[in-house]
């Protein structure tokens, strides 16, 4: 059945809100992450407006970077219990346009709008070809009402995409930002994906866009030219993956069942270390944390991973997947301290931040 799916994301969201809370801001380049502290700050960027975005400051970058790049920015702190409130609000405002809604993260979200189109407007009298074009018009109203609505009640902006799939709609809000509306109907998909960089499909991250430049791939219309056989050679399961995305293909269901992947902490440390009894001592209580979210869901889990980034922000992931599913605290603890000390065996550099994360959860 030919679906018609929405994505909306909101502006530079948590630099939006501080903006509209601060109007003395507007026009200013401001930043919101950790404290620069004049240039020594230690921890990241989580977002910037677009003034500060002009100096290259992006989300995830070092805040000391930031500095660098622009001392005179507004840098602020991250107030998460109001973004986390803004966000509820914009949420159910969203749940309104469609029964089928998917709340991605904070400020992300995907609604499915098929209903509207074979239930309310394919009154079989039209046809299908009709039904189908008129529903897609109905689906940009509701769109530009969503937009309307949380601007009237918000005043904040989004960028909302359409596509007849969630990959097609993510990907068609991501190019009309910020403020925009862009729809993609199914017999443009083609069109609208060829001339994309490889890395703007979801699912292809920094390290399998470089392996495919490595071999003269830099556009989809490239990709395309790998048959399904290559790219699970290259990248296994999720070569499959890319090669339906790269093909506008994507079944995957708008779905409000709220799914927990896995639960996870990290710390950066204040100061780069190699103190033993301060790693393991803070890595213990990571893994604390942790657990106690698992049993807060009654979760059992099957891998562990460890993150450890060094000095110069080289940062490496080390994994375990046990034979079955335990909630076993002596396990975790015991599975997570070896992959450290794998880590700090291997390496002798100091250490900027330790992490610990469990998956594949039942
Ligand atoms: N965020 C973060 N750290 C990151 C990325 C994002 O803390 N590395 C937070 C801050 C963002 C929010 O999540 O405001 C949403 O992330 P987006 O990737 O959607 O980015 P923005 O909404 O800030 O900007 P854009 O206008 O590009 O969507
Ligand atoms: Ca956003
Ligand atoms: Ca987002």
């Amino acid at each position: 059945m030919q679906r018609i799916i929405l994505h909306i994301d909101m502006d530079y969201f948590f630099a939006q809100i501080e903006e509209r809370e601060n109007p003395q801001f507007k026009g200013k380049p401001v930043v919101v992450g950790a404290d620069p502290k004049g240039g020594k700050g230690r921890g990241v960027v989580s977002t910037a407006n677009y003034e500060a975005r002009k100096y290259g400051i992006k989300s995830g970058m070092p805040i000391s970077k930031a500095y660098q790049l622009c001392p005179n920015a507004i840098f602020l702190p991250v107030n998460i219990d109001l973004y986390q409130k803004v966000s509820n609000e914009i949420m159910e405002i969203m749940e309104k346009y469609s029964p089928i809604s998917e709340i991605v993260s904070l400020d992300e979200a995907y609604l499915d709008l098929t209903e509207y189109s074979h239930i309310l407007e394919n009154m079989r009298m039209f046809g299908e070809k009709i039904g189908i074009e008129k529903s897609h018009k109905r689906a940009e109203k509701l769109a530009r009402q969503l937009k309307k609505e949380i601007f009237e009640k918000e005043k904040l902006t989004c960028t909302v995409g359409i596509g007849p799939n969630k990959t097609v709609a993510k990907l068609a809000a991501e190019k009309a930002k910020p403020d925009g509306l862009k729809m993609v109907k199914p017999d443009e998909v083609e069109k609208f994906l060829d001339p994309l960089d490889v890395d703007d499909l979801p699912g292809i991250g920094p390290k399998t866009a470089e392996k495919l430049r490595e071999i003269g791939i830099n556009k989809i219309l490239e990709l395309k030219k790998l048959s399904k056989e290559k790219l699970k050679e290259m990248f296994g399961k999720v070569g499959e993956r890319i090669w339906e995305r790269a093909r506008g293909i994507d079944e995957e269901p708008v779905s409000s069942e709220e799914i927990i992947k896995s639960i996870g902490r990290q710390i950066t440390f204040e100061r780069d270390t190699r103190d033993a009894k301060l790693i393991f001592g803070t890595f213990e209580k990571l893994i604390k944390e942790v657990y106690e979210e698992l049993m807060q869901n009654n979760f059992s889990f099957k891998t562990i991973t460890v993150i450890c980034r060094f000095k110069n922000f080289e940062t490496h992931t080390k994994s375990e997947t046990l034979k079955k599913p335990t909630k076993d605290f002596e396990i975790f603890k015991k599975e997570a301290k070896k992959l450290l000390l794998k880590f700090l065996i291997e390496n002798t550099k100091l250490v900027r931040l330790i992490g610990v994360r469990v998956s594949n959860l039942s």
